[in-house]
């Protein structure tokens, strides 16, 4: 039986690929591996079956428990990061910390142990484009991050590149675009405009609201890094993205027309909206080529956005209680509790 170590399990990403693994091969034994910062969430992975999934609670930078969790993995799966940018401008250093040094961590582990290593990036590593710029991110785009989250993700992705070239590790990169979909913290664009609209809290946005990010349902990323690090070739890096670049405005709009329409709640309208300072460094637009994702390896973004946001907004509808716990202030405690009773 194939064994994986899956960091960052507890976050949004992490959790819905541990989810969509255990459904797609039932035999899999994963460890699961996160900190449990604010940002992990134990309920994103309650309940799974405990004879195939072990959750550990640690740091990425932990060497001396990588060095025992490590041995016996035939692949690690690197979602673990401080991954919002406001927090990276508001106070770097644990961006540094753990994306940058856990990763050099994970990759002295994975090249000791000659464990198959994946690891998950962003598009944001590439900078920006114009919103009139004819080209999009190819993997041969240059570096040129903007803010001290995307630097950090930029250094670990070299860290991957040097382990490859100078020790032979078998490693893969993905630079992704940005993901929506259920069990997203509320820090972020898409599950901040739901949580605030139901309470009746403005919604603000960053500058004039034309920014454009290239949406991806998150389980359409799930398949692109399944099919990457089971096919992909070693030392590659592979763009994924959604070819559904929206501005800004045009999300915060949809949802509330979409919350409108099914709650029929007249609060819930575009008054909620407040323009507010722009974000420092604020990259104007993402945009990804996956071309050779698509030619290589036959990924492509099944989910058009039209149907992926009903999904998410259903989730959330669904999923009050969750909501209500991340956004009380008091979730830390919640959660250490359902984690002891595991
Ligand atoms: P998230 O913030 O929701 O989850 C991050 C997880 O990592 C949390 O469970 C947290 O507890 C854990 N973690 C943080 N520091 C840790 C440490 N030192 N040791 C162990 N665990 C630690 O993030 P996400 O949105 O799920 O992103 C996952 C990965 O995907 C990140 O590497 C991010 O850079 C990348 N990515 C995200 C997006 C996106 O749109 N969210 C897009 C492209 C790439
Ligand atoms: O309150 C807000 N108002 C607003 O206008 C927030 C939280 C965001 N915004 C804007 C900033 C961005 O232009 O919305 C856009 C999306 O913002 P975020 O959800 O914070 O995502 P972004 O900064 O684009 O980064 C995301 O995608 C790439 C993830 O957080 C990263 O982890 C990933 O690498």
């Amino acid at each position: 039986m194939k064994k994986y170590l899956i960091t960052g399990c507890a976050g949004f990403i992490g959790s819905n690929f541990v989810h969509y693994m255990l459904k797609k091969y039932p035999e899999i034994l994963l460890v699961n591996l996160d900190k449990l910062t604010y940002a992990g969430n134990p309920q994103n992975i309650a309940g799974l079956p405990q004879s195939q999934v072990e959750l550990v609670q640690g740091d990425i930078c932990d060497a001396a428990l990588l060095e025992r969790i490590v041995p016996g993995h035939d692949s690690i799966v690197h979602f673990a990061a401080e991954s919002h940018n406001d927090n990276s401008i508001a106070n770097p250093e644990p961006f540094i910390t753990t994306n940058v040094e856990g990763t050099f961590h994970l990759l002295e582990a994975a090249r000791k142990h000659d464990v198959r290593f994946h690891h998950i990036s962003t598009d944001e590593v590439y900078g920006d484009l114009a919103l009139d710029d004819p080209c999009k991110f190819t993997e041969s785009t240059p570096y040129k991050p903007s803010s001290p989250y995307s630097a950090s993700k930029a250094a670990s992705d070299q860290l991957v590149r040097a382990w490859v070239r100078t020790y032979g590790l078998r490693a893969t990169i993905s630079n992704c675009s940005n993901n929506y979909g259920p069990k997203q913290h509320p820090e972020k664009l898409i599950p901040k405009i739901v949580s605030n609209a139901l309470a009746g809290k403005e919604i603000p946005i960053y500058g004039d609201g034309k920014n454009v990010r290239d949406w991806l349902y998150v389980l359409d990323h799930c398949k692109a890094i399944d099919l990457i690090f089971h096919r992909g070739r070693s030392g590659e890096t592979y763009n994924v993205g959604g070819h559904n670049e929206r501005p800004n405005i045009f999300i915060v709009k949809t949802i509330i027309e979409q919350l409108h329409d099914r709650l029929k709640d007249d609060g819930i309208s575009e008054e909620l909206i407040k323009h507010v300072a722009d974000r420092l460094g604020h990259d104007r637009r993402y945009g990804i080529d996956p071309t050779k994702i698509k030619n290589d390896l036959g990924w492509y973004p099944e989910t058009p956005f039209e149907k992926g946001i009903v999904l998410t907004i259903d989730w959330y509808l669904d999923h009050e209680e969750w909501m209500e716990h991340i956004t009380s202030g008091n979730y830390q405690k919640y959660y250490e509790e359902m984690y002891k009773n595991k």
